[in-house]
């Protein structure tokens, strides 16, 4: 749970600047209640994103959204030697975006996991159609700012994060557009710390 006054950081700001970018991680079905790897409450981060993309969009700032991408039969399942559910398998519902994030046509969408033995947490592992990987997509709009939300806290995004942080771009984090696993209590509350002793602020 987020106490309320971190509810307040990371508003949209009314300026955006030369720079930024906004990338939503895995905000997709299968992450949210009702999917096979559901964090809790993980829908509720949807108005959130969409209206940080939205702000975005007029503002004429980069969007990328990442989606895990996953063969039927992957290293990253449990089945075949993994730890997680089936989730997120590509052109199923469970991997599409959620139907309560309104994405404008200019986000860039990025696609992980697509290797039978790939885990691909963090969404620098991603890429798009014609597969340009992330950092190669923000360095030709020369963004070295992001600012980051989406599912889940303690595992892709905190990966997305370290990884942005570790290429040495900036990272503002979205703490009201996200949420946990929480595998173990705590873990999401874990994941934010990590993240700003790396550098990302908010
Ligand atoms: C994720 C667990 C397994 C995530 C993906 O998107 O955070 N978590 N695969």
């Amino acid at each position: 749970m987020l106490a309320p006054e971190q509810m307040s950081l990371s508003a949209i700001p009314a300026t955006f600047v030369a720079g930024d970018g906004l990338l939503l991680v895995d905000p997709q079905n299968d992450f949210c209640p009702g999917g096979s790897l559901p964090v809790a409450d993980g829908d509720r981060v949807m108005p959130v994103l969409s209206d940080w993309a939205a702000s975005a969009q007029r503002a004429g700032v980069p969007i990328f959204v990442s989606r895990d991408w996953h063969p039927p039969r992957t290293t990253h399942f449990k089945e075949f030697g993994g730890v997680w559910p089936p989730h997120c398998v590509n052109g199923t519902r469970g991997a599409e975006f959620h139907p309560e994030l309104r994405l404008p046509p200019s986000a860039v969408v990025v696609s992980k996991g697509m290797g039978e033995a790939e885990d691909a947490y963090s969404a620098f592992q991603a890429r798009d159609d014609r597969g340009t990987d992330l950092a190669s997509l923000l360095d030709a709009r020369r963004v070295r700012h992001l600012y980051v939300g989406g599912l889940a806290t303690d595992y892709c995004v905190k990966s997305s994060t370290l990884d942005a942080l570790a290429r040495g771009y900036a990272v503002t984090l979205i703490p009201n557009g996200m949420r946990a696993v929480d595998v173990q209590a705590g873990d999401g509350e874990k994941a934010l710390a990590e993240m700003r002793t790396a550098g990302a602020t908010a």
